[in-house]
């Protein structure tokens, strides 16, 4: 038997490349945190859809928390301390979730992952995230650790030049997957959510994903 199976059998850890790992379910069992928390968030910095530098306006609904945000508008893609609907700084990260992520992380072979910036995507049914990289963070040598919640969706997992063919895996609720190291600035992506139902949030996709990008 290869390691990365007895690890998917004894751990429901899975290897999708070198130092990206899927950890599937490790966030299931904390709903009401997770759910109590982005309603909270979201009503004080609402979910919106943004533009991007092309002047294309995303389909992904985002909003963020920590002490910098991910925003975009005609003047380019990169972090903010302020949201810029409000002027206001972004909510805290709630405790809760800097723990699940640090366990996390430290599972993923990422130990001592603190973030300060925590991406909320809303993916409603038809919504998609086309190929990009995560390239707006101060230092690469950080991981990202996403957090996948409600519908499922398939992750697009490419190279490191966009016209590398991507693998396909599909992300179901509760699953993380923990990103850094050789496979930091690989493409990725979300093909468009289908329409199906979780109890989480209805017909919606939610994605956490948390950064350290000052
Ligand atoms: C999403 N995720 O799952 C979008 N980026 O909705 C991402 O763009 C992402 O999941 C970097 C690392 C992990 C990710
Ligand atoms: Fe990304």
């Amino acid at each position: 038997m290869t390691m990365d199976l007895f690890d998917t059998l004894e751990t429901g850890k899975e290897r999708l490349a070198p130092g990206a790992v899927l950890l599937r379910g490790f966030a299931a069992g904390q709903d009401a945190t997770l759910q109590e928390h982005i309603s909270r968030i979201a009503g004080q910095a609402p979910f919106r859809q943004m533009v991007t530098p092309g002047g294309f306006r995303m389909s992904v609904a985002m909003t963020s928390c920590g002490d910098l945000g991910w925003i975009t508008d005609r003047r380019g893609y990169r972090y903010s301390p302020m949201d810029p609907a409000s002027g206001r700084p972004w909510p805290r990260i709630p405790e809760p979730w800097l723990e699940l992520v640090a366990a996390a992380a430290a599972e993923a072979g990422f130990p001592g992952f603190v973030p300060d910036a925590c991406l909320i995507n809303r993916y409603v049914p038809g919504a998609r995230m086309s190929l990009h990289q995560d390239r707006d963070e101060r230092d690469y040598n950080h991981p990202i650790v996403s957090v996948s919640l409600g519908v499922p969706a398939v992750f697009q997992f490419g190279g490191e030049r966009r016209k590398d063919r991507p693998l396909r895996v599909r992300l179901a609720h509760g699953d993380v997957v923990a990103w850094g190291g050789p496979a930091r600035l690989r493409y990725h992506g979300i093909l468009t959510v289908k329409s199906a139902h979780h109890p989480f949030a209805g017909s919606d996709r939610i994605n956490l994903t948390f950064r350290k990008a000052g």
